[in-house]
């Protein structure tokens, strides 16, 4: 282990944040780096709950973790934020009540950072599970994500999960034909925001009759507060039934990023296979019209599956 490794592990040991900054950001750009780092702390890190909160932009997603988290911390608890932007970092250009309300939760020693979502497809980014490592060994729990449902986003946040919360609002619009079928299966507790706003009681009984009976589904409201003692309750409530399972809950989750990893092994060795001069001889079998494309492809990925 390097000097300066060894320094940023004792950071992390003390809660420094510009040492928790530094590791990663080293962990977001650097994969070998991550990999040592990784190395160095993986025996010390313990689960963390991650509690997923997703949903479409301003739907209130932010504002609620910051009532969220004010209220762990009052409980005892250790909460930390990762906010995955998928445009940009915060650092390069947060928004006013974004900044306000960072500094607001950085004062009551809530961590708080912004990563980027990578990929065009809005993925979430493969280093948030080193990320979240990093926020384990440093001693946060929980970890709440906050992700922008867009597409597979939501899918996703489920997988690293313990508890998700998908939130809604009345004013963007959001009707039950835009909810997508996916979400119905992905969140623990349903929050429809801004209660205080015309058309959410209307959205509240048609998500409470499409989700069924089984899910909690709840109203409210950061501007009057309306809701958010009930839904502190209920997120207590399933962070301690969660906590008793996290044994079972931390092997698929284990599951779930080994076969990310493979995967991603697996597409970075093909793709370089691909460029290979073997290959070559079905493009031109394909050009002169020997064989079809789907031949072509069944023979050339028989060939590949096999190095
Ligand atoms: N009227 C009303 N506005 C809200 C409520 N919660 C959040 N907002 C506002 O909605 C906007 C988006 O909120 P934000 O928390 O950033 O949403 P996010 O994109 O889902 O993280 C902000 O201007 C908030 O002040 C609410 O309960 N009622
Ligand atoms: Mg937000």
């Amino acid at each position: 282990m390097t000097q300066n490794l060894a320094k940023l592990l004792l950071g992390l040991q003390n809660k420094d944040r510009k040492s928790i900054a530094k590791s990663i950001s080293l962990i977001e750009n650097d994969k070998k780096i991550a990999r040592q780092i990784i190395n160095q702390i993986y025996k010390k890190t313990s689960a963390s709950l991650i509690l997923g909160i997703t949903g479409p932009a301003g739907a209130g997603k932010s504002s609620l973790i910051n009532i969220i988290s004010l209220e762990l911390k009052k409980l005892g608890m250790n909460p930390a934020i990762l906010a995955i932007d998928p445009t940009s970092h915060i650092s390069g250009g947060a928004i006013l009540g974004d900044r306000i309300r960072m500094n607001e939760l950085a004062n009551n020693g809530v961590y708080i950072r912004s990563i980027a979502s990578r990929g065009a497809t809005g993925a979430i980014s493969n280093s948030i599970y080193n990320i979240i490592r990093i926020l384990e060994y440093t001693g946060f729990d929980p970890i709440i994500v906050e992700s922008v449902g867009a597409g597979q986003t939501e899918i996703e946040i489920s997988n690293i999960s313990d508890v998700t919360i998908v939130v809604f609002n009345p004013n963007t619009g959001d009707n039950i034909q835009t909810i997508k079928a996916g979400i119905t299966e992905i969140g623990d507790i349903y929050v429809v925001n801004k209660s205080d706003l015309r058309g959410s009681l209307q959205l509240y009984k048609s998500i409470q009759d499409y989700i069924g009976e089984s899910k909690t589904v709840l109203l409210t409201s950061t501007k009057t507060k309306k809701g958010v003692d009930k839904l502190m309750q209920t997120i207590q409530k399933f962070l301690n039934e969660k906590n008793k399972m996290k044994k079972l809950n931390n092997k698929s989750k284990v599951k779930h990023e080994l076969r990310d990893i493979v995967l991603n092994n697996i597409k970075e060795k093909i793709d370089m296979e691909l460029q290979s001069k073997k290959i070559l001889k079905y493009l031109e079998l394909v050009e002169l019209k020997k064989i079809d494309i789907f031949k072509a492809a069944d023979q050339v990925s028989n060939l590949l599956i096999k190095c």
